[in-house]
């Protein structure tokens, strides 16, 4: 490594002054901590900037295999403090602004943190990136350049309210570089048009009613301690200027206007929905601008190399995070048919050797699919390409199950009913090359209860690839206490090399390690204590087991089981004299979609029932309930360190893998948690005795809803349920106003309880006893934290990113 290493603090400190007069038009002596901030940040991407085109530049570079990772989110988070780590300046920069007399962690606190995802599927792209860039592996990360994040959120008398969320300053951002060179078009509406070219051969083109153009910004992914930056290409959507009247509209002046303001819309706000599909036009309007963009700069990186279309699928991989960017595929294909005139047996060929996809959900209401009139309109030609794709995939179902009507119907893209759908998931199993699940248990499921047909068809196409966690971010940066305490019993290795953490076993019995890993976790702790004091004006007591539910509110989560057992806990306290427990404070955070009414139900109860428990002087300290508003990355990097105990309740087969409760046992939390996602490798990892396993199993819930599940079953016998339960029918919570709770009891009563919330309650109390005896003892609480922490090495997203360029991609690392 060259350019980082050379650290010229005096020219840095030129570099701050500079951006601080002609960027921010202010003086040293005038400047605040924002200006101050924006500056550092300036001067840090110029070498970011310099080293992003010396790697694009670079012909080992050009010449390798490189992977392209599409993802219509990226949830990157604040990058400053991250970036500084992967550049090897942490110390080094501390010292140069100390000596303007400005402190780095305010600074760095001072920074927003740009939130281009919504939960797990974005968090996981930005891991991946931090991966590829750390393990050297060629890669170009495409996404949408949001205008704005997803919604900002805040309580109002206990109800979500929703902000837009402005991430980027007046000023700029710093760490992104504009390339107007990449610009590309973009069309949509329109027809296809028959002709016959100059050697008399019948060929289609499609000619769009509208065009826009994308515009090209760069984040630079800093590679840990190498030289490589690659680039997180996101396209913004902009009106092509000056537009014409005549070719977009015949002269409808206002129609014309309105679709050039349409146009400027289209990557204006991220949509706020978490595994719900809604089929709205402006999404496939994103979806197909952020494709066209992608699979335009793919070829033209690839052509600029001087490498022959025939040789991209040797060149370039493409993965589909999801099926949100599925329609790259007709895209390329339409560009490899209409544009470069090649049979389709040779654009086949290519196209169904470049793209693979990645499967992060089994719920049927997230499988997305878009109307066959909705297609048609948009994007008429890819739905041609489309049928045509159907068209083959019939002829080989046809062919291996002849006569099989089911089969068809099962496998077929096109779904039949009123209005015919295109299965996007089905597109993508019939047209790629590889498919993925996220966790062992998810693949299985993928395998068995998804696409079981489709894994008969293409036997050896189904992979598995565990998630991971980029360690940089979720243990270094965010935990340096913890970092420097492992780093002075073993090393620093650890930090790229994830697995280390074992050596720490050695230590589990070690009691003056112990003492000193639980100081750690009560420093983390008495930070978030002072976080929550400071911002929420809630005292509560460090002491006490802090017990953590962070992630997206869903029904299938279930942070309402959680609830469940809070108030059986506040019954106790109060009516049960001789009940004890340690004292514990429940943390939750967490983000409704803004149309999910009773997720958004779910939140006003447990503020409700926090204001009444916080309040209660017949609990003290003994019971505190904190839900924690606007959760976001920057939020996580506080909350994961403090953790005890972590909560991964969800209904056993609905959670593909949680990305969560890696990072929370990677910083010594204790999991209860059911046997789903990869809670189940965690506990292979950490083993039975080490975390805390409750509820039915994936065959049990399955058994139990085949057979017909009555929620009254568990609700009319179990008398600490019920009483916990219709503790939220009364106004208890809600003083003068009694049934505002409803919601919540009625989906879980009378609503039919879809999750199983009833049933998987029992065994959660008991888990949840257990925990709160282990914790009574300390020393064998803090032997099990720190296997948690040595155990979990097989979660780093670098081993995720390794297996996908192993068992996928066929990728090899390039180093610089
Ligand atoms: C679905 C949709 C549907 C259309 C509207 C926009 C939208 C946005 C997000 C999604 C969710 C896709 C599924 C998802 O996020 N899955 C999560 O992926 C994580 C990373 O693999 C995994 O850890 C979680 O268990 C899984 O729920």
């Amino acid at each position: 490594s060259t350019v980082n290493k050379r650290f010229n603090k005096t020219a840095f400190q030129a570099a701050v002054n500079k951006y601080l007069v002609t960027k921010l038009a202010t003086l040293p002596e005038q400047a605040d901590a924002h200006a101050w901030r924006l500056a550092m940040e300036y001067a840090l991407a110029e070498t970011t900037t310099m080293n992003l085109l010396a790697t694009e530049q670079d012909p080992k570079i050009k010449n390798a295999r490189s992977v392209n990772y599409l993802s219509l989110e990226f949830l990157i988070g604040r990058l400053t403090g991250n970036n500084l780590i992967s550049m090897g300046l942490y110390e080094e920069v501390t010292v140069a602004m100390a000596e303007f007399g400005q402190n780095l962690t305010d600074l760095l606190e001072e920074e927003r943190d740009p939130a281009l995802g919504n939960g797990g599927l974005g968090r996981l792209a930005a891991c991946f990136m931090d991966s590829l860039a750390a393990e050297e592996y060629p890669a170009v990360g495409y996404g949408l350049h949001y205008e704005y994040g997803l919604f900002k959120q805040s309580f109002n008398d206990g109800r979500q309210q929703e902000a837009p969320d402005v991430w980027r300053d007046e000023t700029g951002y710093p760490w992104e570089v504009i390339r107007p060179e990449l610009a590309q078009k973009v069309g949509f509406y329109g027809k296809v048009e028959e002709y016959t070219d100059n050697d008399g051969l019948n060929q289609r083109r499609w000619l769009p009613g509208l065009q826009v153009e994308g515009m090209a910004w760069d984040l630079p992914i800093v590679g840990y301690n190498n030289n490589s930056v690659y680039p997180l290409r996101l396209w913004e959507c902009r009106a092509l200027a000056p537009f014409s009247l005549e070719r977009f509209d015949e002269g409808n002046y206002v129609a014309a206007q309105a679709s050039h303001i349409q146009a400027g819309n289209l990557t204006k706000v991220l949509y706020p929905n978490d595994n719900h599909d809604k089929g709205k036009e402006l999404r496939l309007m994103q979806q197909y601008f952020h494709c066209a963009c992608s699979v335009a700069d793919i070829l033209r990186r690839h052509q600029a190399a001087g490498h022959s279309i025939l040789d991209l699928a040797k060149l370039e991989s493409i993965q589909l995070n999801d099926t949100h960017p599925t329609i790259a595929i007709p895209e390329l294909l339409r560009i490899l048919l209409d544009e470069h005139h090649l049979s389709w047996d040779d654009a086949w060929a290519i196209s169904s050797k470049t793209f693979a996809y990645t499967n992060h959900t089994l719920l049927p209401e997230a499988l997305e699919t878009w109307g066959e009139q909705l297609m048609t309109t948009l994007l008429p030609r890819h739905m041609e390409i489309i049928f045509d794709i159907n068209l083959r995939l019939m002829g080989e179902v046809a062919h291996k199950w002849p006569g099989d009507i089911e089969k068809l119907r099962k496998l077929s893209i096109i779904q039949e009913g009123d209005e015919r759908r295109v299965r996007m998931a089905n597109l993508c199993v019939a047209s790629t090359y590889a498919v993925n699940g996220v966790a062992a248990m998810h693949t299985e499921l993928v395998k068995r209860d998804l696409f079981p047909e489709f894994n008969e068809l293409f036997p050896g196409r189904l992979h598995n690839v565990t998630n991971g966690v980029t360690p940089r971010r979720w243990l270094k940066f965010c935990n340096p206490k913890l970092s420097a305490l492992i780093s002075s019993k073993i090393g620093t290795g650890w930090i790229k090399d994830l697995g280390q953490l074992q050596k720490l076993e050695k230590f589990a019995d070690d009691s003056q390690f112990q003492m000193d890993f639980m100081c750690v976790k009560k420093a983390n702790k008495q930070r978030l204590t002072d976080w929550v004091a400071e911002n929420m004006g809630l005292t509560i007591n460090p002491d006490a087991i802090f017990d953590v539910q962070i992630k997206r509110l869903h029904e299938y989560k279930r942070q309402h089981l959680n609830l469940l057992h809070i108030l059986s806990l506040y019954h106790r306290l109060i009516n049960d004299a001789d009940f004890k427990m340690q004292p514990r404070v429940f943390i939750f955070a967490s983000k409704a979609a803004p149309g999910y009414e009773l997720a958004k139900e779910i939140i006003f109860a447990i503020n409700k029932v926090a204001e009444k428990i916080n309040n209660d002087p017949r609990i003290g300290d003994t019971l505190k309930v904190v839900f924690i508003p606007d959760y976001r990355v920057s939020l996580a990097e506080i909350i994961i360190p403090a953790a005890d105990v972590s909560e991964q309740i969800s209904t056993a087969g609905k959670e593909a893998s949680g990305t969560g409760n890696m990072k929370m046992a990677l910083n010594g939390a204790l999991t209860v948690g059911t046997m789903d996602g990869a809670n189940v490798e965690i506990r292979e990892e950490v083993g039975d005795d080490n975390i805390f396993i409750f509820g039915l199993n994936v065959d049990e819930v399955q058994a139990l809803q085949a057979k017909g599940y009555n929620p009254y079953d568990y609700y009319n016998s179990d008398q600490l349920l019920r009483t916990s339960l219709d503790l939220l029918a009364g106004d208890e919570f809600t003083p003068g106003q009694p049934g505002l709770l409803n919601a919540t009891r009625h989906s879980l009563l009378a609503g039919g309880d879809p999750y199983l919330v009833l049933a998987d309650f029992a065994d959660y109390v008991q888990a949840q006893g257990r925990i709160d005896k282990q914790y009574g003892d300390q020393k064998s609480w803090a032997k099990m934290a720190i296997l948690n922490t040595a155990r979990n090495g097989k979660f780093s997203s670098d081993r995720s990113i390794r297996d996908y360029a192993n068992n996928i991609w066929q990728l090899n690392a390039v180093s610089r």
